[in-house]
């Protein structure tokens, strides 16, 4: 199964699994995370979960390029929906979410982490929203979640330029609120999940609607607008380009000046 499940202390631990393709999101694991997701919210027993990656190097390496890089514009609307999907259904469960960061939180990987009520990270790991080096652009709700957890001037340096930043600087920013030896990580993630899990149930879900309210404003518009947007990405050469270039394991050529297909 690409989504593991254990719980501990009354926290579900999920850990994303396909440490082959660094834990990168397939179709499959999406839906399993969404059911996993649901099944942890019901629990009577779990009061809190920890989302994690499995193995040492990644967390989640973005969505699977395999699968988008010969989907058209109608097939990656459809893949951006789950996504998406999957990001709300994390906002809006009653039952919190602290996210795990054990390594590498690209593209996708990143923007799951950034739906996530609280980011935690190992020392190795690595933030980035690395899209436009490969044709495309945020497109799980970074261009939005980053900015508001963040600020604008840093979301936009990340996701214009594609750099990754270590967890230091991550938490500088505000990316995340604590950074743990790798081989500590998890326990701390699960203590700090474990603590919220002891309050009560209705108090804390009722906070955490409350707190997402502060991320100002109603996110349907410019969700919807990065859906349509990250769709278009894929009727442009740049797209075939840049994800051909990851596989082939070389440096893109991006046309200057705009490109059409
Ligand atoms: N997808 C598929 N396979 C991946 C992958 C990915 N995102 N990332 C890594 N892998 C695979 C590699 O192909 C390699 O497979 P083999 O060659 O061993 O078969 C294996 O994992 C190990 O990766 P590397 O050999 O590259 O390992 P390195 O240590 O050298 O580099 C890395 C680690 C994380 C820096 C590198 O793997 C990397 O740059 N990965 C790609 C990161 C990335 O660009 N992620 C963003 C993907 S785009 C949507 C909206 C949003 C999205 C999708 C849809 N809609 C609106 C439709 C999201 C988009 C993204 O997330």
């Amino acid at each position: 199964m690409p989504v593991q499940q254990e719980v501990r202390d009354a926290v579900a631990v999920l850990t994303l699994s396909r440490p082959k393709a660094l834990n990168a999101m397939s179709v499959e694991m999406l839906n399993d995370l969404d059911t996993a997701l649901r099944e942890a919210d019901r629990d009577p027993n779990v009061g809190a979960i920890v989302l994690t990656g499995d193995g040492e190097k990644a967390f989640c390496a973005g969505a699977d390029i395999g699968h988008m890089l010969e989907a058209t514009a109608q097939e990656a609307r459809t893949f951006a929906e789950l996504g998406h999907a999957v990001a709300d259904l994390i906002e809006g469960l009653d039952t919190p979410v602290v996210a795990a960061v054990n390594g590498f939180a690209l593209g996708g990987g990143c923007e799951l982490a950034l739906a996530c009520d609280v980011r935690v990270a190992s020392d190795n790991a690595r933030f980035g929203q690395p899209e436009v080096s490969i044709g495309v652009l945020p497109g799980w709700g970074g261009t939005q979640r980053l900015a508001r957890a963040t600020s604008i001037g840093f979301a936009k340096e990340m996701i214009l330029t594609g750099r990754a930043v270590k967890a230091d600087e991550a938490l500088s920013f505000g990316l995340v609120t604590h950074v743990y030896p790798q081989d500590e990580l998890l326990d701390r993630a699960v203590e700090l999940a474990a603590s919220i899990a002891r309050g009560p149930a209705w108090a804390v879900g009722a906070a955490k609607h409350l707190c997402n309210l502060a991320l100002g404003g109603d996110s349907t518009v410019p969700f919807e607008r990065e859906k349509d947007t990250f769709a278009l990405a894929f009727t442009t050469a740049d797209q075939r380009e840049g994800m051909s270039a990851f596989f082939e394991k070389r440096a893109p050529e991006f046309k200057r000046g705009g490109d059409a297909s």
